[in-house]
């Protein structure tokens, strides 16, 4: 792949990020002081980007750039900058339709492919929190309104046609970011491919029957096919535990560099696919056994209240500003046909389902079989312990996308998820 990368881009660096943000009245104005009495440290671990935190004598802020590469893999695997462009855009746009949820953003350099946000203080990141056992009492509420504000307001439910195609057109261009998807998410994990990865030997039995499985294997294929066509909202496109900010009383989300318009199951499957993994993991951070039972039920319960807040608030909206060239209001404007209306909203809700839950699970394969694992699972040191967490997932992941239809409720789910913790994975039939 070749890769554009503009003549003025620099990668940053502590020492030299002062200097390029010292042009930017914004953000000398929120520092305080001048460029040489600001300290920088750089503290990106996530798989492809740099973020620094740059603190001032009056405040701080965060600065991701982009890298021209992955930076999980090296230099090896190049990877456009212009997903900076495509965060900045989709982080703009969630700020309108969920106000407060995302971290405010200061200043955008396009030929540097870097933002520079709000630095979250003492926020961090949810999914550190959740190994340790921290419960989010209201993480359901912030994310199940902030995914059904994005996803609504940018469907066609809340979108004339023409504004909605535009839409579309705007993101069309992250082209890389979504192959990383289709390859990573929905193709690898289910052959033999060079960035696979597992607790070997211990699932070497259970990653084979994957790779043979066809029922499983014609099940993501179907899926991959809707992330490739579908439009039907904006979607943060990697909406995992990693991407989220929070404190007792604030959730913020972050890191939308794989937006595009695409089908919105794909963000509720990632929250659900997320909480799951973690909560399969919890075999590994529990000390004595069962010290971490109630911290189980926390989070299943917010498996629950996501998906439960998400389909009112959705459908609030929808009831209320459902101003869009789909479903218009001019065809549902008696009481007979507005019943008939609400039972179409029931239906569709049940669709959103339905490929919440194969998203999910393919998500939570992709963690376990795939090049990017989650640490949940990761930070368990001792390898038999980690193996019985990630073939439960396993096994729960291939139920859910090869049966969606067999949870009628986001409650099937949760009980499902009770009965797989409880399996011995390497006694029982895979
Ligand atoms: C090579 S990038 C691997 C993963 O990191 C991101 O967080 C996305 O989930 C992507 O699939
Ligand atoms: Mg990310």
């Amino acid at each position: 792949m070749n890769i554009d990368v503009p003549e003025a881009y620099v990668p940053q660096t502590p020492e030299s990020l002062p200097g390029l943000l010292g042009g930017v009245a914004a953000i000398r104005g929120l520092l305080g002081g001048t460029p040489d009495m600001w300290a920088v440290e750089e503290v990106g671990d996530g798989n492809l980007n740099l973020v620094f935190k740059v603190r001032g004598p009056s405040g701080g802020i965060a600065v991701k750039q982009a890298l021209p590469y992955v930076r999980l893999v090296g230099e090896s695997w190049p990877l456009p900058l212009t997903r900076a462009h495509f965060e900045h855009l989709a982080l703009v746009r969630q700020a309108r339709h969920a106000p407060g949820l995302t971290p405010a953003v200061i200043h955008y350099d396009a030929d540097m492919a870097l933002i520079a946000m709000e630095l979250l203080e003492p926020h961090i990141i949810m999914r550190h929190g959740m190994i340790d056992g921290v419960v989010y009492p209201l993480f359901a509420e912030a994310l199940s309104t902030f995914a059904a504000s994005t996803l609504f307001h940018t469907s066609d439910l809340a979108m004339a046609a023409a504004d909605k195609k535009a839409l579309v057109a705007n993101f069309a261009g992250n082209t890389a970011l979504c192959g990383i998807t289709e390859d990573l998410i929905f193709t690898e994990p289910y052959m033999i491919a060079e960035n696979n990865r597992w607790t070997s030997p211990q699932l070497d039995g259970l990653a084979a029957s994957i790779r043979a499985d066809s029922d499983l294997k014609i099940a993501v294929s179907r899926l991959k096919v809707k992330f490739m066509s579908s439009t039907e909202a904006m979607i943060h496109g990697d909406l995992h535990t990693g991407s989220i900010m929070v404190t007792q009383t604030d959730t913020r989300i972050i890191d939308p560099e794989f937006a595009f318009v695409g089908p919105m199951g794909f963000d509720t499957g990632a929250v659900i696919a997320n909480l799951l993994l973690n909560y399969f993991s919890q075999i590994g951070h529990e000390k004595p056994p069962g010290a971490r039972d109630s911290y189980r039920n926390w989070v299943l319960g917010s498996v629950e209240e996501f998906w439960n807040g998400f389909c009112s608030r959705f459908l609030a909206l929808w009831r209320s500003e459902g101003k869009g060239d789909a479903y218009p209001a001019a065809l549902f404007d008696d009481a007979i046909s507005g019943i008939h209306l609400a039972r179409e909203q029931e239906r569709y809700m049940a669709g959103l389902f339905r490929d919440t839950l194969g998203f999910a699970a393919a998500k939570m394969i992709r963690r376990i079989l795939g090049l990017a694992h989650n640490i949940d699972l990761e930070n368990i040191a001792d390898a038999d312990v980690r193996a019985v967490a990630e073939a439960r997932s396993l096994m729960m992941a291939r139920s859910l996308m090869t049966g969606p239809g067999n949870f009628a409720s986001i409650e099937d789910v949760t009980t499902a998820a009770r009965q797989w913790n409880a399996i011995d994975p390497f006694g029982a039939k895979a």
